[in-house]
């Protein structure tokens, strides 16, 4: 049998082309080998604030932008988080093996709460949520970029606690599908390049979304921060905003970070930026061309009530067995 995949995107923002080498690419590469299910993870984006028009917007642009990237849904399904209720219901039955010591581990909640003044309780738990969208589907593989690293450990472990109270495979452990950092798995931010490049960024300047304007990619990369000196060349740790660049230059060209580095030997940030640029528009170009035809009412909705309708009983069987094991009891006609 092929394996399974599934991986979300949160409608918390415009997606990045962090968002894009981190995690989608790696989605359309997916489907030709494996039964995947691709989830726009609305209720993850509600940990924090939200204005209600934006997300409902923004949950349609993400499901257009999965197909505009290349997924199709006939290969993969294609589904909303909150249109599969299973999803907030095995959250709940998680958290109650979850141990509050596991959730202060970890690094991303530690930052985003660090950000904020008033703090849900929804983004101290929203690893659960994490989980339980996972193992409903018996997952055996997770495509993410490397900050998500942390919450799927936290999904093997729950399931695996699990397994071992009830002495059976309830759930699937998953393996991560991480590119390394020079393949994509951790994009930059363009004026703090120590930072991950996040589509809820509050300075836009740092960030190029998948619909960006051919000119505003270019004035963004023109206004790029670099490190001192003016060579090109791959050193993570002493270079790292050139190091970035490099780096989105070889995933839009194709070319390895070595040869990038000899075809600009000598010449300098300012050519190397202007190329940058023009390979980011055109790598784009596409995916912009097909999100406009998507942008025709109803035809994403349609692609979305097909993958709910595939989605849902895989769910529910998962959900309704862990349900029994915990000694819930059954409506007696379930
Ligand atoms: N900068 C990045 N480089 C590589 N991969 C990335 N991902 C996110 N940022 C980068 C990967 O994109 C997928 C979808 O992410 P998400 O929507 O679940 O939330 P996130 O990881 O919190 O992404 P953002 O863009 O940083 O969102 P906000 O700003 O809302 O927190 C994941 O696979 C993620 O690893």
């Amino acid at each position: 049998m092929a394996k399974r995949v599934f991986s979300g995107v949160q409608p918390s923002g415009s997606l990045t082309i962090g968002n894009y080498f981190g995690a989608l690419r790696n989605f359309v590469r997916l489907q030709d080998e494996a039964e995947c299910f691709f989830c726009v993870v609305n209720l993850h984006a509600l940990t924090v604030p939200q204005d209600p028009q934006e997300l409902y917007q923004r949950t349609l642009d993400v499901a257009r932008l999965f197909v505009a990237c290349g997924i199709d849904p006939n290969k993969a399904t294609i589904f909303v988080q909150s249109h599969v209720p299973a999803h907030s219901e095995m959250s709940w039955l998680l958290e109650c093996t979850t141990y509050v010591g596991e959730l202060r581990r970890m690094t991303q909640y530690k930052d985003k709460a660090a950000k904020r003044e008033v703090v849900t309780s929804g983004l101290f738990t929203y690893p659960v949520l994490m989980a339980a969208d996972i193992l409903l589907y018996q997952t055996d593989e997770v495509p993410v970029g490397e900050d998500q690293k942390q919450h799927l450990e936290l999904a093997r472990d729950i399931a695996i606690r699990v397994n071992n109270r009830f002495d059976e495979q309830i759930f699937k452990v998953p393996e991560p599908y991480i590119p390394p950092k020079a393949a994509g798995g951790r994009i930059m931010n363009l004026q703090n390049p120590l930072e991950k490049m996040s589509k809820s960024a509050e300075n836009p300047k740092g960030i190029i979304t998948l619909l960006d304007p051919p000119d505003v990619i270019r004035q963004k990369i023109r206004s790029a921060v670099t490190d001192s000196g003016r060579e090109i060349y791959y050193d993570e740790e002493n270079k790292p905003a050139i190091s970035n660049l490099m780096v989105i230059y070889s995933l839009c060209s194709g070319k390895s970070l070595d040869e990038i580095r000899d075809e600009y030997a000598g010449v300098g940030y300012g050519q190397f930026k202007k190329d940058l640029a023009e390979l980011v528009v055109e790598t784009l170009r596409p995916i912009q061309a097909r999100f406009e035809e998507l942008s025709r009412p109803g035809v994403i909705e349609e692609v979305l009530a097909q993958g709910k309708k595939k989605a849902e009983p895989i769910a529910q069987e998962t959900l309704k067995r862990f349900q029994r094991k915990l000694g819930l009891l059954p409506l007696c006609d379930s």
